[in-house]
């Protein structure tokens, strides 16, 4: 049978998921009355939960007799480093560009690296039915990209398509026809090429990891050569050719629509995943038991930011969660850096802690709201940016890529905090609508926070995009958070009145009802000191009041903090508490003259 394997690749958010939903349907891949929720490649809770893909994932659909191998790619930067991988494993790259955005940094780090390794990409101008869409400026923004980009004649000779995948379909103009998919799926047969074989034995690369809890790990990876079937010996070596482990292949699956089905033989060149190899990981080559030499893979991109993860040790420890000993957490990491490469695991200097780096806050935001979900407790440090050495020896920081779209009349401050933060503006320009769209170089240090900060400047009206650039000199301190804290200096049950009476200290972090301790955060002090306060005093009770009336004090909302916002704001001496049910802040040390005396060291040392 004839085959095509194709990745989609786009920026964030620009209908990827979406595209693969109408592919599915209209090549007849669901039964009659199957009932598929929407996106239904983001199969895992969070990524329902945030309406964006977190791992790549494989379907297959038949169009005339041809198999085609679908990738549908996540568009979020944290998990850049796996679209790479994913890009060595097809034959052609269906590239998405919103009609009204353009090209967006992650499609241009996407669309760069389809390029260096030789794709042909097609491009489907997507969401041409927003009433903002501009389908023709697009089409040249994305030629100006593929020219920068140093593609060859072939590849600046792209197809064009253009389309909504939510309204189901792709069309060679524009105005439509806006029936169905066919041109899309005509399109991929004729321009992408079958998969290239080579000769000898069985070889494949693994490029997507996972971890099933039937089958245990499973390896996706596109077959190199020859055929593979279940009870098959192999080996599995890794980049450098050493022996990772000998085994055998327990079961062979294909990817059919949302499903995943054992099959008794796969062929070279199809896309598809094994279980029973323990070791095998991204990047391994498995291979039957003659070969020595092992496919060329790509090394996985260093992580760029770290946390350090610890028991909870708060006087609320183990209240509201089951997993709380620093072993089981410790395991829980060691498990999770086996199925996903982009972390790195390393036991802290500090005790019962372990050292947690990735490639972004989400993705380790991700995976502290996995482990709270499986009912773990937590304490966390702010992230801190892994930093590198020149061969000089001067210290290099990572840099970003920043475009931010931004209404005009709030451009001045974007300007303004980005730069105390560090960021260069590199770009300015109009973006229709009355709005800007101003391009930096920020070290990702000063980046750390600043979305919320954003938000509440531009009224919620911009819109923030980041992409690592490179490593740079380091640029200096950047000032941190410059309000101080409110903390509670007393364990107790927090009261309407007490938080009333401290309106004018700063915003509350907590409601009345909620359990304190002393030495955690319940609110933002105006000032730039820490402020200890008593959020437990009620008013004193005489006879005609009432506690129900305690109660009707009208209180201000309290800030919000959501984990991301929380991981955010936190200062090198404060932690983040998490359980299932709470986000907790806190200090490092809970008690003030410890508090005192750390400072005062501090102090000493800074003289
Ligand atoms: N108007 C319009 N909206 C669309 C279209 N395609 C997708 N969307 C919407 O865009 C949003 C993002 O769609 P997804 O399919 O999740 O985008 P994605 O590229 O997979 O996003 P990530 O996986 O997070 O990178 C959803 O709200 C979709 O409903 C389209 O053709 N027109
Ligand atoms: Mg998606």
């Amino acid at each position: 049978m004839s085959l095509r394997n194709v990745a989609i690749i786009a920026h964030v958010d620009h209908g990827k998921t979406t595209l693969v939903d109408r592919l599915l349907q209209q090549s007849g891949a669901f039964r009659e009355n199957q009932r598929v929720a929407e996106r239904a490649m983001d199969s895992n809770d969070l990524e329902r939960e945030r309406g964006i893909t977190i791992l790549s994932k494989v379907t297959s659909i038949l169009w005339n007799d041809t198999r085609i191998n679908i990738v549908d790619t996540p568009g979020h930067a944290d998990f850049g480093g796996e679209v790479e991988r994913i890009l060595n494993m097809v034959d052609g790259a269906i590239v998405l560009v919103d009609a009204a955005e353009g090209p967006m940094p992650q499609t241009k780090f996407v669309v760069g690296k389809a390029l260096k390794v030789g794709l042909r990409p097609i491009v489907a101008i997507n969401k041409v039915d927003r009433p903002d869409a501009r389908p023709s400026a697009v089409v040249n923004e994305v030629f100006d990209l593929f020219a920068a980009l140093d593609a060859s004649e072939a590849q600046l000779d792209f197809p064009i398509l253009y389309g909504s995948a939510k309204q189901g379909w792709m069309a060679a103009d524009p105005h439509g026809p806006r029936k169905s998919m066919a041109p899309l799926f005509d399109l991929v047969l004729r321009h992408v090429a079958a998969p290239v074989v080579e000769e000898g034995p069985f070889r494949m690369l693994g490029t997507i990891l996972e971890a099933n809890p039937y089958l245990g790990r499973l390896v996706t990876g596109r077959i190199t050569s020859a055929a593979v079937k279940p009870n098959q010996d192999v080996k599995v070596l890794d980049r450098d050719g050493k022996l990772v482990e000998q085994g055998r292949i327990t079961k062979v699956l294909a990817f059919r629509g949302l499903e995943r089905t054992g099959v008794e033989e796969a062929e070279a060149g199809d896309i598809i995943a094994v279980a029973g190899l323990p070791e095998a990981t991204v990047s391994h080559t498995i291979c039957a038991p003659e070969v020595v030499v092992p496919l060329p893979a790509q090394p996985i991109d260093p992580p760029t930011l770290a946390m350090t993860f610890r028991i909870n040790d708060s006087p609320l420890a183990g209240t509201e969660g089951d997993k709380v000993q620093s072993r089981v957490i410790r395991e829980r990491l060691l498990r999770e850096a086996e199925g996903n490469v982009a972390l790195r695991i390393t036991e802290s200097a500090e005790k019962d802690a372990m050292e947690v780096a990735g490639r972004g806050e989400l993705q380790l935001g991700i995976l502290i709201e996995t482990m709270r979900r499986e009912g773990f407790e937590l304490s966390v440090s702010r992230p801190k940016v892994l930093f590198e050495q020149a061969p000089s020896g001067r210290l290099l920081e990572p840099i970003e890529e920043v475009v931010i779209d931004v209404d005009d009349e709030h451009s001045g401050i974007v300007v303004q905090k980005l730069s105390e933060r560090k960021a260069e503006l590199i770009e300015m320009r109009p973006s229709g609508g009355g709005r800007v769209r101003l391009v930096f170089y920020a070290p990702t240090r000063g980046l750390i926070g600043y979305q919320g900060e954003l938000l509440t400047d531009t009224r919620g009206t911009a819109v923030m995009n980041r992409l690592f650039h490179a490593y740079g000199p380091h640029k200096g301190d950047i000032p941190g958070r410059r309000n101080g804290v409110l903390i509670a200096n007393e364990a107790g049950v927090a009261v309407a009145y007490a938080l009333w009476n401290l309106e004018d200290r700063g915003p509350m972090m907590i409601e009345p009802g909620w359990k304190v301790y002393r030495g955690m955060i319940v609110g933002e002090h105006t000032r730039d000191n820490d402020l200890e306060v008593n959020v437990l005093k009620g008013k004193k009770l005489t006879n005609i009041r009432t506690h129900s009336k305690d109660e009707a004090v009208r209180l201000t909302p309290p800030i919000q903090m959501t984990l991301e916002k929380a991981l955010a704001y936190i200062d090198d001496d404060e932690l983040v508490e998490i359980t299932p049910k709470s986000i907790r802040l806190r200090k490092k040390l809970l008690d003030p003259h410890e508090r005192k005396r750390d400072e005062r060291r501090k102090e000493a040392e800074r003289v």
